[in-house]
């Protein structure tokens, strides 16, 4: 039996049959999925720590309890009646680059591809808390999704915690659509939180209540997992935000097997996106030698402020031969990307560099 308290995988394991299992349920982006704007729904991530849970939109009902002045039961035609807005947003889940981590924590195995954009559509948070009336002790806001599961030996909804703060802000949105379609099962019939900038975890799907509360929330979600530690013993820092990443549709074709890029010899147009949570964008940086020397990409503006911007880099390779390339977003913060993986126990926000191998042929 693996400790679930420690779960990381010993240097000579290869990934197991259950990640393999979650692998498949928990799709990826494939990366040349980056050359659109808005990712279509059936390239969008994924990830479902549970069962997608089935719900019945016809007795379905949003409930606002807790340190609030008026509890609200709001039904999806409420709620599809206020006003509606729609807004690109760029998520990524905490876990993206995981598997690329050694020692290995075991979760689902991601390698590059849990990020995307989409277009969601939905009415604001803020104008509902206002109705609901915060109280003045209210420290968190507690959203739960009707997915239950067993995690850490543990019983639990899939619940996750924002400060007040975060949650009152003007831009989070609970979201009915996504790309002008009714939101699929998968990611989160009939609503899901939307919170612009965080990492994938905060955007709880198949919502069901909203509860404000005055005491620090002590959920697993918030409290076991999506923290920054390196042993168990610590408590840690909570993940937030996205820290920012670059990412390059792999160039020329695949070797079916070996995953391998193959490119023909001449001038080659490297694209991709990059994003960061902290703040926009200001610089991508291509290297053609394993991040050895580094040129200057064109990076174009978002479609919104919530979104990633686009990135192009005319490579010319000056000899056939084997290369490998990277790419390296910093935002207006100054924050960047490290050539190797920040380690920690859950395998979260590990940012580093990309690297593809291309095979450049005569
Ligand atoms: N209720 C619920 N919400 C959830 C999850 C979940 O398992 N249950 N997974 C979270 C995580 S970790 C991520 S990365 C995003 C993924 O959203 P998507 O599947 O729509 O891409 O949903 C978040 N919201
Ligand atoms: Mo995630």
């Amino acid at each position: 039996m693996r400790d679930a308290e420690a779960p990381i995988a010993p240097p000579e394991e290869l990934i197991t049959r259950e990640e393999l299992q979650l692998a498949a349920r928990n799709h990826g982006m494939p990366l040349e999925a980056l050359r659109y704007d808005i990712t279509p729904v059936g390239l969008h991530y994924l990830l479902i720590h549970y069962d997608i849970p089935f719900v019945d939109p016809d007795t379905w009902k949003l409930t606002i309890t807790g340190r609030v002045r008026r509890e609200l039961a709001l039904s999806l035609e409420d709620v599809r009646t206020r006003p509606a807005t729609t807004v690109p947003v760029t998520m990524e889940c905490a876990g993206n680059g995981r598997a690329s981590l050694a020692p290995r924590p075991i979760s689902q195995p991601w390698l590059l591809e849990a990020v995307s954009t989409a277009e969601w559509t939905g009415t604001l948070l803020r104008p509902i808390l206002d109705e609901a009336g915060l109280e003045e002790d209210a420290l968190e806001v507690v959203f739960a999704g009707a997915d239950r599961g067993v995690d850490g030996g543990q019983e639990q909804d899939y619940e996750r915690s924002l400060p007040v703060e975060e949650a009152t802000r003007d831009d989070l949105l609970l979201a009915y659509e996504i790309n002008g379609q009714p939101l699929p099962p998968q990611h989160g019939f009939p609503l899901r939180l939307i919170v612009p900038r965080w990492y994938g975890m905060a955007q709880v799907k198949w919502l069901r209540t909203i509860t404000a509360v005055a005491e620090p929330f002590g959920g697993y979600q918030n409290v076991q997992r999506y923290r920054l530690r390196q042993e168990e013993s610590e408590l840690g820092e909570p993940l937030t935000r996205m820290a920012p990443r670059a990412l390059m549709v792999p160039p020329g074709i695949p070797e079916y097997l070996s995953r391998t890029r193959v490119a023909p010899f001449g001038p080659c147009r490297l694209e991709g996106r990059a994003w960061s949570g902290g703040a926009p964008i200001v610089r991508v940086e291509v290297s053609a030698d394993g991040g050895n020397t580094w040129g200057d990409a064109d990076v174009g503006a978002p479609p919104a402020v919530t979104a990633w911007h686009p990135w192009s880099f005319r490579w010319e390779p000056k000899e056939p031969g084997a290369y490998v390339l990277c790419c390296r977003a910093t935002d207006a913060l100054g924050d960047t990307q490290p050539l190797q993986p920040p380690w920690n126990l859950g395998g979260y926000a590990n940012n580093a560099v990309q690297r593809i191998a291309v095979s450049v042929i005569a």
